[in-house]
């Protein structure tokens, strides 16, 4: 498999500063390396970066760095849409308002191959606020709300080629969500597996059945997987962590089922924050998570403590 490693520096969408350093991290946690042992044509392509952008005035004044992340968001949508011609793009976060560009992106290539995009969205939040309704003001709680098509950000983000439909997105992990995403969620037929039914099904059975639904539609499939999706003991490094997490074993266990289906198509690494790591734990379990998502099995792993 070729795997294009594309650095996205963004922090203007989380409240804490640290997730531009992300990309670094990943780098020396040995992401390229470890996926050229499981025998792929790993290229990195550096990172991406936007010039100075715009201020964009918005009536909610909560909201910070509109004109950033909207630029970040035309750009991203750019890389993605053009480097998912051939090979796994894999966007190195960065906080998750890259996925509202990199989602973008690969959609539009996915209506240009005639095929149904689909999102598997890892996380403990839904990301499903409109610009109107962020309370916090940070953007990264609004890119699934931006590619399903949600109204409200016409005229400040660009338009979407092909929205997202709500139907073909699963969310796995979620136990953070505000009030105003509970309604939008209501308006969505978007597959929400809380962190309960993960605890009484098990994740394997929940994922097997997106799964299904993937391959029987013929479909290209995109995964985003934020860090805070993990119990934060485990995964630390993350400004926005929430207990009750899926365990090292539940994400383990995704990813290697992942790599069983073969139809992941394009992946998003984000809200990684070295700052809050310690010793590099969490920049190494998503490289071990991302060697498990391309091929790696448990009795292969190599003797290494967190
Ligand atoms: N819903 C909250 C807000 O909008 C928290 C969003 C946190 N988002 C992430 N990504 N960390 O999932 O502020
Ligand atoms: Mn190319
Ligand atoms: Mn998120
Ligand atoms: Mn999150």
């Amino acid at each position: 498999m070729i795997c294009k490693l594309i650095g996205v520096p963004l922090q203007d969408g989380a409240s804490q500063l640290g997730c531009e350093m992300g990309p670094s991290a990943l780098r020396v946690a040995g992401l390229a390396g470890t996926l050229e042992s499981l025998g792929h044509d790993v290229r990195d392509l550096g990172n991406v970066s936007v010039g100075a952008a715009m201020v964009m005035p918005h009536a909610n004044q909560a909201i910070r760095n509109l004109g950033p992340v909207a630029a970040w968001t035309e750009l991203l949508a750019e890389v993605a849409y053009r480097e998912s011609d051939e090979g796994m793009p894999i966007f190195m976060g960065g906080d998750h308002a890259l996925s509202a560009g990199t989602v973008a992106g690969v959609s539009r290539r996915a209506a240009e191959e005639g095929k149904p995009l689909f999102v598997l969205w890892l996380d403990a939040h839904t990301d499903l606020h409109s610009l109107q309704s962020t309370q916090s003001g940070n953007l990264h709680g609004v890119p699934v709300a931006y590619f399903t098509g949600r109204p409200g950000f016409e005229g400040y983000f660009p338009p979407l080629a092909a929205p997202v439909d709500g139907a073909n997105v699963c969310m796995i992990g979620i136990r953070s969500v505000d009030p105003a995403e509970r309604a939008a969620l209501e308006e969505t037929q978007i597959t929400v597996h809380d962190m309960r039914t993960i605890d009484e099904h098990g994740v394997a059975a929940l994922l097997r059945n997106f799964l299904e639904r993937v391959s029987a539609a013929g479909g290209r499939l995109h995964v985003s997987l934020d860090v805070d999706f993990l119990e934060p003991s485990v995964a630390p490094a993350v400004g926005t962590t929430v207990p009750g997490g899926a365990t090292f074993r539940e994400a383990h266990l995704v990813m290697e089922m992942l790599h069983d289906s073969g139809l992941v198509t394009s992946l998003d690494l984000v809200e990684l924050n070295p700052f809050l790591d310690e010793r590099g734990r969490t920049a190494l379990l998503l490289v071990d998570l991302m060697a498990s998502l391309l091929g790696r099995k448990v009795l292969d792993r190599p003797t290494r403590s967190y």
